[in-house]
């Protein structure tokens, strides 16, 4: 092995040649890099005599010290040097809006605006809010609200069941919103005035059907509470939500859970009441079923007992959200919704 002949001066020399990191990185290769000068002579060390061995091995460490030291002195110079340079270049505005401004901000969906929209009007005439599980069981759902087992009444709804391993209740995914109801007035006395909005799930798919919609049940129980409270309440709030010059009518139905009941017809705003095909050609749209409380109800959560008066009466009301939200924003197919579509989504 030829003994190392490295000089000092001449890597001085040679290091104060080099001009930018990139160069340097290539000069400290040279010398210690895998396959460097130094590098190389300290692989071969093996090859030499013991006493020999020592001392070039001692040299060559020395070597490389004084190379690593003279090498990070200078990569720091020459650094601070480059910055320099680039920031004297690339001046920099502290006003320009941030990198994430340009990526487009998320936007309500156009049924949770006409939720919020509708939520606060009812707010505003002294509405306050309850909520409810999704999952619901059989009774809640069903035999609490008077819809009995058999009941042809279950088939207007065309029910998803859910896999019940806790509860020896069947258990569903939840019809409507009614059984918000039943929850309430089990823990709560009257007077009571409040709304419960949510999703509600039907087997269910057509133009003005989905299978999970929204509602907002409303429920309102005082004494001396009349079929004209109701209306007045519905009327105030279509006007609101629409124009006080939208038609509203109260038809004729039925629901185990209120009596009597009604559905809210309102004028179909996309033909302005000539017919199309989301009113199926008859000028009007269903928005609402409504009704008195049937005594039942108030029966079967424990208000009317055997034992006591109960002065009160009540109204409820179930609103469908997407068919308000179609009106309101004159889309002809309710499947739009929830086809995730931005070029329909951004427009709102
Ligand atoms: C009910 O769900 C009753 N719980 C409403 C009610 C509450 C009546 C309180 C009396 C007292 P109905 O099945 O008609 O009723 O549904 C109410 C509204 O939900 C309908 O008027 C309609 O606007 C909407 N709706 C019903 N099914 C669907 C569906 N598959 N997709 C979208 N909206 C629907």
């Amino acid at each position: 092995m030829d003994t190392i002949s490295f000089s000092k001066e001449t890597f001085l020399h040679e290091l104060s040649q080099v001009t930018s990191t990139v160069e340097l990185n290539q000069f400290k290769a040279s010398y210690i890099g895998k396959k460097g000068i130094i590098t190389n002579k300290l692989k071969e060390l093996g090859k030499l005599a013991n006493e020999e061995r020592a001392a070039q091995g001692k040299s060559l460490n020395e070597a490389r010290a004084f190379i690593d030291e003279h090498i990070r002195a200078q990569e720091t110079v020459l650094y601070k040097n480059e910055l320099k340079k680039k920031l004297a270049h690339k001046k920099l505005d502290i006003t320009l809006p941030g990198a994430y401004l340009s990526k487009k901000p998320g936007g309500r969906h156009p049924v949770t605006l006409v939720m919020t929209e509708i939520s606060e009007i009812f707010i505003y005439m002294g509405f306050t809010i309850e909520e409810g599980p999704e999952i619901e069981t059989d009774y809640y759902n069903f035999e609490a609200l008077n819809i009995l087992k058999n009941h042809p009444a279950r088939d207007m709804q065309d029910t998803f069941y859910a896999e019940n391993t806790t509860t020896t209740d069947t258990l569903v995914l939840r019809t409507h919103t009614s059984p918000v109801q039943i929850r309430t007035m089990q823990r709560r006395k009257p007077p009571l005035r409040f709304i419960a909005p949510g999703k509600v799930y039907r087997c269910d798919s057509d133009i003005s059907h989905t299978p999970v919609f929204h509602q907002i049940e409303g429920l309102m129980v005082d004494k001396g509470i009349s079929f004209s409270n109701l209306k007045a309440v519905l009327e105030a709030f279509i006007h609101r939500v629409f124009s006080p010059q939208t038609p509203v009518r109260f038809r004729p139905s039925f629901f185990p859970f209120t009596e009597p009941s009604s559905e809210v017809d309102i004028g179909c705003i996309l033909c302005a009441g000539k017919g199309c095909r989301v009113c199926k050609g008859t000028g009007w749209i269903e928005v609402l079923g409504a009704g008195m409380v049937n005594p039942q109800v108030f029966k079967n959560v424990g208000y009317i007992t055997d034992l006591g008066d109960f002065n009160y009466s009540g109204f409820a009301f179930g609103l469908g959200m997407e068919r308000i939200a179609m009106l309101k924003y004159g889309i002809d197919d309710i499947r739009l919704f929830y086809e995730s579509d931005m070029r329909f989504l951004k427009q709102f």
